[in-house]
């Protein structure tokens, strides 16, 4: 089995699935998914209450909300006793004046605590910043500043990299961990919680009031504060239904850090809210743990990104195969194009055909997507959710017809869209700068059905001798070869031809850099892709550099390549 296979499935169902997909979009309306919250009937709403509280009080009250385990953790929860927990976290802030509005962070690892203290915030109005646990002093400062933060729960261990007496508007550190490391202005949250009832009043908000704060990089400049608001719930409960397809029954494992706004969108928000049993795992990425989760929760659903399906991949199929994981249904991947090559083997290994989907932290939610009522076509992004409207613009805004590559846009608004960016409307403004439209800073083509094809980021696609090549298309190809873990492309400036194509290479198990395999490589592009395609240099590396989310940095290749300052790496990975 392999490629022939999945696109014969394809074609088979593709045309009961096209009049499907049009009658959805048809009969689709934002305001069917409102009804389903409580605000419907009060004006008012809570995310932390929609996800948690609701079910605490139906029949869902004893099902496991969370499994949570690590290498020396191993625990669960109910919904009804994640809403006891969230209760005193909730109340442990408010004792501390914190309320509605107010900017809390969260700078610790993955563990339970985590959850209730997000779900905490939220219950109270507050507005969460979730930070990767691996970001240094200057990152933290950073964002911490922008925002103007009043309080961060952190650890011992990372306390040091918040720097008080830089952040005057920061009033309280909370540390969760042990007594004795503690200086004497922090406050000790084991000891907090403990004294905090588990029954709290929910502040109840409007769904245009602030929920949470991702702050982002972009290519230039200080990282980006995507502002969200409680109304995203309902674009969160919606996919958690269409492209997760949450039912009743699925054990539902999302692999990202809430430091990464899938960790939250996917990994707390969209699950609860369909009441799911949602799996989170601490500790280290390993090919061995990731697999030994699923046969241990029996995992249904299955949501992660193209870097750890690559690093799987790199694993081989016999670490699959000592595994059982005939659970699996459903798998999702997010944060960076899918290549085709991965595709078939999940397909292969995992009998799962892996669904790409399309979003961005701007957007809150997912826009784009191969979901389970259409067929997959492997390397496109998929089609736009019923409810979204996505074309192809060009610089003026004119929309551009199929097979044109240009910029990604969304009709706007949808529920769950960032209503600002903190502290700085003109970058808001960029984005909004065509009437009516999100410009995504993507580029893309559309197929004649209507599939959209990723290209890259705007900025990264490269131009040699007059023609315009997608880093992603080569990079993927680059990936078939044998001896490929995994690649970055970049332009690289030429006199004659404008750009050149430069590849960064690392190399899987068992292979050693050298002229005859680079030469076998350019080679394999050229029949494989296209000549012009095919890059005139190619360079090995161990590692490339990625963001904690997966993605890899090209940027940061570019600026390697022509011996230029790097910019923002708060987000890269080591
Ligand atoms: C959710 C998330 C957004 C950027 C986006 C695009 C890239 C995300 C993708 C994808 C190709 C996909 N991206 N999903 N590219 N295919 N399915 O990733 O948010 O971290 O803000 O990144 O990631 O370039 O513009 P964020």
């Amino acid at each position: 089995m392999g490629k022939d296979t999945i696109e014969v499935i394809a074609a088979e169902a593709k045309q009961a699935n096209m009049m499907d997909y049009e009658q959805a979009r048809k009969e689709f309306d934002w305001s069917d998914v409102e009804k389903r919250f409580s605000w419907h009937e009060t004006g008012k709403v809570n995310l932390a209450y929609e996800a948690i509280d609701r079910h605490a009080t139906s029949e869902l009250k004893d099902k496991i909300a969370l499994h949570y385990s690590d290498p020396v953790r191993d625990e669960s929860y109910t919904f009804e006793q994640l809403r006891r927990e969230s209760n005193k976290a909730a109340n442990m802030l408010r004792k501390l004046g914190i309320g509605k509005g107010d900017r809390v962070f969260i700078f610790m690892p993955r563990t339970p605590e985590l959850y209730f203290i997000l779900l905490g915030i939220i219950k109270i109005g507050a507005i969460a910043g979730p930070l990767f646990e691996a970001f240094m002093e200057t990152a933290v400062r950073d964002r911490l500043q922008d925002s103007g933060a009043v309080a961060i729960v952190t650890t011992p261990k990372l306390v040091g990299r918040v720097p008080e007496a830089e952040l005057p508007e920061l009033k309280h550190i909370i540390v969760y961990g042990d007594e004795a490391e503690l200086a004497e202005h922090h406050i000790h949250l084991g000891n907090a919680m403990a004294e905090a009832s588990d029954e709290a009043d929910i502040e109840w908000v409007d769904g245009e009031d602030g929920l949470i704060l991702h702050y982002t990089s972009g290519s230039t400049g200080k990282p980006k504060g995507v502002y969200h608001v409680h109304r995203a719930m309902v674009q969160h409960e919606y996919t958690g239904r269409i492209v997760l397809d949450l039912q009743p029954d699925d054990i539902y494992w999302c692999t990202a850090d809430p430091g990464w706004v899938t960790g939250t969108s996917y990994g707390i928000f969209a699950p609860w809210l369909n009441g799911a049993t949602n799996v989170i795992r601490g500790g280290r990425f390993s090919p061995q743990d990731w697999y030994e989760t699923i046969q241990r929760y029996k995992v249904t659903v299955w949501y992660s990104a193209p870097t750890a399906f690559r690093m799987l991949m790199g694993a081989g199929d016999e670490a699959v195969q000592q595994y059982d994981l005939s659970s699996l249904r459903h798998v999702l991947s997010v944060g960076e194009p899918l290549n085709p090559e991965v595709i078939r083997w999940g397909y292969r290994v995992y009998k799962q055909r892996i669904h790409d989907t399309w979003w961005m932290t701007e957007t809150g939610a997912q826009l784009i997507c191969n979901y389970p009522r259409m067929d997959i076509r492997p390397g496109s992004m998929g089609r736009p959710l019923p409810g979204i409207e996505a074309a192809i613009l060009d610089d003026q805004g004119n929309v551009l017809p199929p097979l044109r590559m240009g910029n990604l846009a969304i009709k706007t608004p949808w529920p769950s869209i960032m209503r600002k960016i903190w502290n700085n409307p003109a970058k808001f403004e960029e984005y909004m700068r065509i009437d009516g439209w999100y410009i995504s800073g993507d580029s893309a083509y559309m197929d004649e059905d209507g599939y959209f094809w990723f290209q890259g980021r705007i900025d990264d696609v490269i131009n040699t001798s007059g023609e315009r090549v997608g880093p992603f298309e080569v990079e993927s190809k680059l990936v078939e070869h044998p001896a490929v873990a995994e690649a970055g492309v970049i332009g690289k400036p030429d006199p004659v031809r404008g750009e050149v194509i430069k590849a960064f290479i690392s190399l899987r198990e068992g292979y050693e850099p050298s002229d005859e395999l680079k030469q076998d490589i350019t080679r394999f592009v050229k029949e494989g892709l296209s000549a012009h395609a095919a890059p005139r240099e190619i360079e090995f590396k161990d590692k490339l550099p990625k963001t904690r989310s997966g993605k890899i940095m090209r940027r940061v290749l570019k600026a390697w390549e022509l011996e230029l300052p790097t910019g923002d790496l708060s987000t890269l990975e080591d």
